[in-house]
């Protein structure tokens, strides 16, 4: 029996919390069965209450104190556990059949999609034919308020495409908080951030107004931020970075307000397709519709 789930993915604040709770309403208003994991030990305020959480097995806050490690370092210890207590998730997941989609709401720290093998570690596990065998997607969340800085969008990106790599399953990227750029941004210069577009650093405002875009600004403090943000190299480093992304072509990103339930539907239509949900659940037996229309008989 195969499983379905979506790990949801990104910076801290991008609003994966959010989206959960948005894919979670959106599910039970269709009718569909979801169960909803917490692996973000240092997350509190949930709008629906998770199905499993890690903060169960272990809390951040505690390994912070007994072992003496920062918030980042933490976070990590909390991971490591995690894997070597892999029955957490294993034991709650495995009578869950194929109904169900399994929502998995993850921390932000950047450290665990690009610096350690944590995450395909665990993706391994989950979609491990003979384990859980959970025919997964990751859904990676960037801030769409990031379009106003473009350095910042195109590192963004380059997360998110470091994480597709990394992991090796479908991938679903997202603007988040459309509704903070709607009316900010044009539709056209819209369309150039959901499929990555280089030039968008010829025509950047932001450095045509502030002067950043001169190679010649500042002079004298070489580690001020205007220099470094200003000089030939962030533009070199920044150019190269969008290259490098729109070499590999694989990153665009579909649009999210998360209030909007359309806007909520969308995205989950995409993560059904990837994972192929629809595909596998069981057709209707004849006899159940006989059954059905039995019972409309019953009532008139
Ligand atoms: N305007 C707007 N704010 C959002 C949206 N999604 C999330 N937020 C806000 O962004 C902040 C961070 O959201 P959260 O879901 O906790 O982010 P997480 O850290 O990625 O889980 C919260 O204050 C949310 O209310 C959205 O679609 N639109
Ligand atoms: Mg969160």
């Amino acid at each position: 029996m195969s499983k379905f789930g979506v790990l949801v993915m990104g910076p801290a604040g991008a609003g994966k919390t959010t989206f959960c709770s948005a894919l979670i309403q959106n599910l039970r208003n269709n009718k569909r069965s979801c169960f909803y994991v917490n692996l973000d030990p240092a997350a509190e305020d949930f709008a629906y209450e998770p199905d499993l959480d890690i903060k169960d097995l272990i809390s951040l806050e505690d390994v912070m104190e007994e072992m003496g490690l920062g918030p980042n370092g933490g976070l990590i210890y909390c991971f490591e556990f995690l894997l070597e207590n892999l029955d957490f998730i294993t034991e709650p997941l495995d009578p869950l059949t194929e109904e169900y989609l399994i929502i998995i709401d993850m921390p932000g720290q950047i450290e665990l999609y690009t610096h350690i093998p944590i995450l395909p570690t665990l993706v391994k596990h989950l979609t491990r034919t003979g384990a859980l065998n959970v025919n997964l997607c990751a859904a990676y969340l960037l801030e769409s308020t990031f379009v106003v800085d473009r350095a910042k969008y195109f590192a963004g990106t380059l997360s998110a495409m470091s994480a597709m790599i990394m992991l090796e399953v479908p991938h679903v990227n997202i603007l988040s908080k459309m509704d903070l750029v709607k009316g900010t941004v044009g539709k056209r210069t819209l369309k150039r951030f959901l499929d990555p577009d280089t030039s968008l650093l010829d025509d950047d405002p932001e450095q045509t107004v502030t002067g950043l875009g001169d190679d010649t600004v500042e002079e004298g403090d070489p580690s001020s931020k205007g220099a470094m943000m200003g000089g030939a190299s962030f533009k070199r480093l920044n150019r190269a970075v969008a290259q490098l992304i729109d070499d590999f072509s694989m990153v665009s990103f579909l649009q999210l307000d998360a209030q909007d339930e359309d806007s909520v539907g969308a995205i989950l239509s995409y993560i059904d397709d990837a994972i192929q949900f629809h595909e596998a659940q069981e057709p209707r037996e004849p006899d159940d519709e006989v059954d059905l229309y039995g019972d409309d008989d019953d009532a008139e």
